[in-house]
């Protein structure tokens, strides 16, 4: 076994609180401010709970208020001290410190102050030190909302007798079939990364029966440089299989809902501390076509030819005008992907299908699944059908028809919560001009 040092901690922040008043404790934490009067000095002790205050008092503490008077802030301590019951003090409780180690000394100054109003410091500052945005207790608070977001996905998709599968993320071809995909070095080969598990879900779903499930990165070399777009973000990717449109709405339905109320339940402090509120969903979520988009958008003055996609503005006024979550469906099938089936009486149109919530939040479609057809869809698409002969196997010998979807974690988050700018909402964005930290 290995033994318990003695600047470990016995309590968090949270848990100094005036019934301990008398008792000996160790907490550590960074030193968020100090404020001297006269011969005493007002420490403001963080942790990830929250923030306590240490006072020394200089004759009582003579070693501790050296340490204390010339620490640089956001400093790591490790203070020794008891309790003290006091009314006045932050939380009705104060720490009188005996001991007190440094366990990491931070540089002066820094670069930027994560406590300062957040207006006064550039985006890019903030990002390019994003270790010390971090610190701050609203950051905290949203990431443990998209934690929630995270593990109450994994719950339901479980719950609907989804397997959690995981697919490649180099890939020998591009899975959406697009230019906007990295290449990178494989051994002596050219390879991809992963825009999508899109072929990979497919080929589980189509062949084992089972219905996939997914967490995953994907990348995307797109050259946005919007508050909507990242070059990595995090998709939720569901594919099931002997089904249709209804099927899989029914389920983003569900999903939707039983986030919402995990948030509501497990996440009321940081809620609080966010000033936010997740408003309850109702279901079903409207369900439109696209040519209904169109008619309605153009009611609402946003003239759009038959044939066009809609951007985010024009989905923003469709979704204002709705007031709910909805989905629109039967696309041109110029704007559906070589993987979308066509309808059978109008090959005009086909099963792709988009959830908009503020934006788009989802895409998905039912899929062809017929090999003579997927072959066709390859050609009409202007792409080479030799690129994606791997993919092509998956539906010679037996391929189940199939539905799904993949939704963006980010664009969730930033939904449920209605926050406008996408960086927020992952720790280390990826973008075109942003590689590190
Ligand atoms: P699509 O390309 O629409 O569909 O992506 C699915 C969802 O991912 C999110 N998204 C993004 N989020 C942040 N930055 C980006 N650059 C970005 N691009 C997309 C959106 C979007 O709805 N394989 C299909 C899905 C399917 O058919 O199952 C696909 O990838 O929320």
């Amino acid at each position: 076994m290995i033994e318990r040092e003695p600047w470990q901690r016995t309590h968090t922040c949270e848990e100094v609180t005036p019934d301990l008043d008398g008792k000996e404790i160790v907490v550590n934490g960074w030193v968020q401010n100090v404020r001297p009067l006269g011969s005493l000095l007002f420490i403001v002790l963080r942790d990830e709970t929250g923030t306590r205050q240490v006072t020394v008092v200089k004759k009582k503490h003579p070693e501790p208020f050296q340490i204390f008077k010339t620490i640089s802030r956001e400093s790591v301590v490790s203070v020794k001290g008891t309790v003290r019951a006091y009314e006045e003090a932050p939380n009705g409780v104060e720490i009188l410190p005996t001991k007190v180690t440094i366990l990491s000394k931070a540089q002066t100054p820094l670069p930027f102050d994560p406590f300062e109003p957040q207006v006064k410091t550039l985006k890019d500052t903030r990002y390019d030190w994003r270790i010390l945005d971090l610190r701050h207790p609203e950051k905290l608070a949203l990431f443990k909302i998209r934690s929630t977001v995270l593990f109450s996905t994994c719950e339901y998709m479980q719950q609907r007798g989804f397997t959690y599968w995981t697919s490649p993320k180099v890939l020998g071809q591009a899975s959406e079939g697009g230019a906007e995909v990295f290449d990178i070095q494989w051994f002596d080969k050219k390879a991809y990364l992963s825009m999508s598990p899109q072929l990979h879900k497919q080929f589980i779903a189509g062949n084992t029966g089972t219905k996939f499930f997914e967490i995953t990165p994907y990348f995307r070399a797109e050259k946005h440089r919007t508050r909507r777009h990242l070059s990595e973000f995090t998709g939720i990717d569901g594919e099931i299989p002997f089904a249709t449109e209804e099927d899989v709405w029914e389920v983003l339905e569900g999903l939707l809902v039983h986030v919402s109320n995990a948030i509501n339940e497990r996440n009321k402090e940081e809620l609080k501390i966010l000033g936010k509120q997740v408003k309850p969903l109702k279901t079903p979520f409207p369900r439109i076509s696209y040519k209904e988009a169109l008619e309605k958008l153009q009611e609402l003055g946003h003239e759009i030819p038959w044939g066009e996609d809609l951007n985010d503005q024009q989905e923003r006024a469709l979704y204002e005008a709705i007031g709910s979550p909805f989905f629109i469906h039967s696309y041109p099938s110029s704007l559906g992907k070589f993987y979308v089936m066509k309808f059978e009486d109008n090959p005009e149109l086909c099963h792709a299908y988009d959830l908009v919530f503020h934006v788009e939040l989802a895409s998905g479609a039912r899929r062809e699944h017929r090999y003579e057809k997927l072959l066709e869809n390859l050609e009409e698409k202007g792409l080479d059908p030799k690129d994606f002969e791997s993919y092509l196997d998956a539906f010679k010998y037996g391929c189940a028809p199939h539905a799904g979807f993949g939704m963006g974690i980010e664009r969730l988050v930033m939904g449920l919560l209605d926050i406008q700018d996408i960086w927020e909402v992952v720790p280390f964005p990826r973008t075109v001009d942003r590689l590190a930290p």
